[in-house]
């Protein structure tokens, strides 16, 4: 978990972490690049040495903001510059799944079988989670197998190196250097020691793959005895901790993060995107209602979302949506939470048909499509590859202009028809 959005719009992967690790992507240093290329040149020593030096140098910003000289001493004395972070880091951009074939993994036929025994094994303490914070316990757990397939792959690499070597490399250095001096304190607080502070290459820990700086702001110690421990095989700990955190950022018990609904012939797309909001009544007076033809609970406001443009299916998206988006920002995985979550309660299937025959746009892709965007008077404030909200609004406008569905979907039918 992380403190800022993640970015990674389609890009994740299960279960290593990468959920909390994208955030930072417009913190890019100009020298990074460089930084990357070099390292294919020179040895993995070389860089070593380099690693070095920047923790020697690195050591008089943690001892001003509070880390110990004894502490930073032993916690980075094995640390080793580690080239296989630095890969992993460099490709995670390539890595692009449809939505519809990452939620075919995230709500797995195995992985709603494993979360309902998990939801059995720990009812008693999901229950007592659940009372205390006020966080549904079905959505705690499908946070938990997504982030971890429910402790089963918690990472075990050695996070202050992977820290060290992500904020030496410097790429989003910025970013990694809060989640080191994070981690230090943590190590200060005697909450875990060095070697038993592990987790994914990016530095999310635990069986919720907690950042740092989110353990720092949001860890719980639920069982009392001191130490708050999301590392251990009892998730208890772990399981407080990310209902602490949805709690803080507002979850409302009880509310649905989105309920599927069927749009009526010649309905106005305009009024699809994250910008309309009303409540589900209002929805029903436009002819948007739930599968079974009746209108949605009156839940709260809502807006209406195409995950996959008008040939996808429909969700009214509530409150909790955005919830579960201060965990990662990504349509994807919200949905994937928010469905598993829904399937472990004993909830349908998505029943609307997915645009299997589309496939995702690449990364260079996604630039291009924002490039020519751009470069026709639609502005997508920027080049980053990222279809956020800006992108979204300008490939409506652009669909508006063109005579087609403003779904704001971005296929690659649209680059085809920019090109
Ligand atoms: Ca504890």
């Amino acid at each position: 978990m992380r403190a800022i959005g993640t970015t990674l719009a389609f890009t994740l992967t299960l279960g290593t972490g990468l959920a909390h690790a994208g955030a930072p992507t417009q913190s890019l240093r100009p020298e990074a690049r460089t930084t990357q290329l070099r390292a294919a040149a020179v040895t993995t020593s070389g860089e070593d040495a380099r690693l070095q030096t920047w923790l020697a140098e690195f050591r008089g910003r943690a001892l001003a903001e509070g880390i110990r000289p004894d502490v930073y001493d032993a916690a980075l004395a094995g640390v080793r510059y580690d080239a296989d972070i630095i890969r992993r880091d460099s490709n995670q951009a390539e890595f692009v799944k449809p939505i519809w074939e990452y939620l075919d993994s995230a709500v797995s036929d195995a992985r709603i079988a494993n979360g309902r025994m998990a939801l059995d094994r720990h009812a008693d303490v999901l229950a007592r989670i659940e009372a205390h914070y006020g966080v549904d316990r079905e959505v705690v757990a499908a946070i938990w197998g997504l982030e971890s397939a429910y402790g089963a792959y918690r990472g075990s690499t050695p996070i202050l190196q992977a820290l060290a070597t992500l904020a030496y490399d410097g790429r989003r250095g910025a970013f990694f250097e809060e989640q080191l001096i994070a981690a230090l304190r943590i190590i200060q607080s005697g909450d875990v020691r060095p070697s038993g502070m592990t987790g994914s290459w990016a530095g999310a820990m635990g069986h919720t793959q907690f950042m740092p700086t989110s353990y720092l702001a949001y860890a719980a110690d639920f069982h009392g005895d001191g130490r708050r421990d999301i590392w251990s095989d009892d998730p208890t700990d772990a399981l407080a901790s990310t209902a602490a955190y949805l709690a803080r950022f507002g979850w409302v018990q009880g509310m649905p993060w989105g309920v599927e609904v069927r749009l009526p012939n010649g309905f106005d797309y305009a009024l699809a995107g994250r910008d309309t909001k009303a409540m589900p009544s209002d929805w029903a007076r436009r002819g948007v209602v739930g599968l079974d033809g009746r209108p949605v609970r009156d839940f709260g406001s809502a807006s209406l979302l195409l995950p996959a443009g008008a040939r996808g299916p429909a969700f009214l998206i509530f409150k909790n949506f955005e919830v579960i988006e201060r965990y990662n920002t990504a349509d994807a995985y919200v949905i994937g939470v928010g469905h598993l979550a829904d399937r472990l309660r004993g909830g349908d299937p998505i029943q609307g048909d997915w645009p299997r025959g589309d496939r995702a746009l690449a990364y260079a892709e996604r630039q291009e499509l924002q490039q020519r965007l751009t470069a026709l008077g639609f502005p997508t404030q920027g080049v980053d590859g990222r279809i956020g909200p800006n992108t979204i609004a300008a490939i409506r406008s652009f669909q508006r202009a063109a005579g087609l569905v403003p779904d704001g979907y971005a296929s690659l039918d649209l680059l085809t028809r920019l090109r």
